[in-house]
């Protein structure tokens, strides 16, 4: 059984669910999250370090930003569909998602990937000139220009800067965004039960591994407390897409498979 001065604060309502998981298996659940991460985060963080060296200079920020808004929309939306297929690939490697039926994988997939994403983001997100990885290099929000999508920009940079705020480990990192895959309260689950269980118990994880440094109420709430400007940020970029869709049918038809997929 865990200590119960871990759960003194009782961040997570549901204290006594502790009570039921014990040490070794919040210390397995906390090490398969971290290695799945690690092993589909995309990029190392040795290779973030160096790439945050390059800089998008003012004549590429110039020749992006003239680029088409059809154009920009396609290159985004390519990144952005690499970007899934390593959450994609996260998901499987979380124990118990793939035991959870096919359905329930999909609508968790389809609806946590984008917050998943952002979270992500603050790996690639360089809080001290804001500038975020696009293509290889580091570039700011100006560079998003012709996609006609200030407001939208605006929010995940500004969501970036808070994140990035918090400090977060690769573990805590990698235990949130886990978490944030696995919420029961997305709709149409059909065995949101299941998915509850495994959440409270990467919440465990994570409450657990926050607290070898902080004080764990306090991070966990700070993280949890950004979870509605992700949710935002979802929905702007669904009314975005619809929009440029009817703008641009036949360009949004040629988005990537895996990028339609998800969002349409
Ligand atoms: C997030 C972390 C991933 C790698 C990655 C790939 C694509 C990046 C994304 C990160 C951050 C957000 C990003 C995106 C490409 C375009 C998008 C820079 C770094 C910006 C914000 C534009 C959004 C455009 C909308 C129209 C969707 O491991």
């Amino acid at each position: 059984m865990l200590e119960p001065a871990l759960f003194a604060h009782g961040a997570l309502e549901g204290a006594q669910l502790a009570a039921d998981i014990s040490v070794l298996e919040i210390d397995r659940v906390a090490q398969n999250v971290v290695k799945s991460h690690l092993e589909t985060c995309q990029y190392t963080t040795e290779e973030l370090k160096r790439l945050a060296w390059s800089l998008y200079s003012p004549e590429e920020v110039r020749a992006l930003q003239s680029k088409s808004c059809e154009a920009m929309w396609q290159q985004c939306s390519l990144q952005i569909s690499n970007a899934i297929q390593y959450v994609v690939e996260f998901a499987k490697r979380i124990d118990g998602f793939m035991e959870l039926c096919q359905n329930d994988q999909i609508i968790l997939l389809k609806a946590g990937c984008l917050e998943v994403l952002l979270i992500r983001m603050i790996r690639a997100f360089n809080p001290l000139n804001n500038t975020v990885l696009f293509e290889g290099k580091f570039g700011g929000m100006q560079m998003f220009k012709s996609l006609g999508c200030d407001d939208l920009i605006g929010a995940i940079f500004e969501l970036g800067r808070t994140l990035c705020r918090l400090q977060l480990s690769d573990e805590e990192l990698a235990l949130f965004t886990a978490a944030v895959l696995l919420s029961p309260d997305r709709p149409w689950l059909t065995e949101s039960k299941k998915v509850q269980k495994l959440q409270d118990k990467i919440y465990v994880a994570l409450q657990h591994e926050i607290q070898k440094k902080h004080s764990a109420e306090d991070k966990l709430s700070k993280m949890v407390s950004k979870l509605p400007l992700m949710k935002t940020i979802c929905n702007l970029h669904l009314d975005k897409l619809e929009f440029f869709r009817l703008l641009h049918p036949e360009t949004a038809m040629n988005f990537p498979p895996l990028y339609k997929e998800v969002f349409n």
